[in-house]
C-alpha cells in the first residue's frame, strides 16, 4: 500500500501492459542527496557490446548491483552483481511501498552524462527476469523523455517525462508487448542517473515465492 505521505500514481494504461508514474516519489532534498551520492559512489564503467561482430562502447555508464544469486546476461555480457551500496539499499527500501508485488534483488544503474548519452530500443525481457517481469525505474538529475512503442508496430508511441525523484513502474505484460528507449536530447547538458530495479532468478514475485 502507498502510505498517505506519498503522491498517488498516475496510471498510464497501455494495450497489453501498464505503467504507474509517481512524479515526485522522492522529495527534492532526498533526491538531491541520493543523486549526489550515487554519482560519486557507484562504480560507473563503460560497457562494451558486440553488434554484428563489431565492438561498441554503449553511450552511457553502467553498473550492476544486487544479491549474489542475481547474475544476469544481456547483450552477450554476463553481469555479476556488485554488493549493494547503502544508497541503493535505501532506494530499494523507499520504493518498496509502491511495489508490494515484487521483492527486488538487483538494480542496473545507468549514468547519462549529458543529452548525448542514450539507450536504444529494447525490452527488459531477458530469460533471467522470468515470463512476466516487473520493473521499477527511479530517476535522478536531468529530466529526460522515456519512450515506449509496441513491438508489433501498432498504435502510437508513448512518451513519459522522467523527472528528478520520479518512480516509474512497468507492470507485466508490458515487456512482452512493448519496447522502450531513452533517446538523445542534445539540449540537455546535465547528467541523469537511472536505477532499474529487477527481480532476477527463480522466485520472482511475492505471489510465486
Ligand atoms: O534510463 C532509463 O530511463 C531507461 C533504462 C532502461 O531501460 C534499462 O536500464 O533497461
Ligand atoms: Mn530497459
Amino acid at each position: 500500500m502507498t502510505s498517505p505521505q506519498h503522491p498517488a500514481a498516475t496510471r498510464i494504461a497501455l494495450s497489453d501492459g501498464g505503467l504507474r508514474l509517481y512524479a515526485s516519489w522522492f522529495a527534492e532534498a532526498e533526491a538531491d542527496a541520493l543523486f549526489a551520492a550515487l554519482l560519486e559512489r557507484v562504480a560507473w564503467r563503460s560497457e562494451e557490446i558486440v553488434l554484428f561482430g563489431k565492438r561498441h562502447q554503449t553511450p552511457r555508464r553502467t553498473a550492476y548491483y544486487g544479491d549474489p544469486e542475481a547474475a544476469y546476461t544481456y547483450s552477450g555480457n554476463t553481469w555479476t552483481p556488485l554488493p549493494w551500496l547503502p544508497e541503493l539499499r535505501t532506494v530499494r527500501e523507499r520504493i518498496a511501498p509502491a511495489t508490494p508485488e515484487v521483492e527486488w534483488n538487483a538494480v542496473l544503474a545507468n549514468l547519462y552524462r549529458d543529452g548525448r548519452d542514450s539507450m536504444g530500443w529494447h525490452a527488459d525481457d531477458e530469460p533471467e527476469l522470468g515470463p512476466a517481469p516487473w520493473i521499477a525505474s527511479v530517476s535522478f538529475g536531468a529530466e529526460r523523455t522515456f519512450r515506449l512503442k509496441r513491438k508489433d508496430g501498432g498504435g502510437e508511441p508513448v512518451n513519459v517525462e522522467l523527472t528528478h525523484g520520479s518512480l516509474l513502474v512497468m507492470e507485466p505484460p508490458t515487456q512482452a508487448h512493448w519496447v522502450h528507449a531513452l533517446p538523445k536530447r542534445l539540449r540537455v547538458t546535465a547528467p541523469r542517473v537511472n536505477l532499474t530495479f529487477r527481480r532476477v532468478g527463480v522466485a520472482r514475485t511475492r505471489s510465486d515465492a
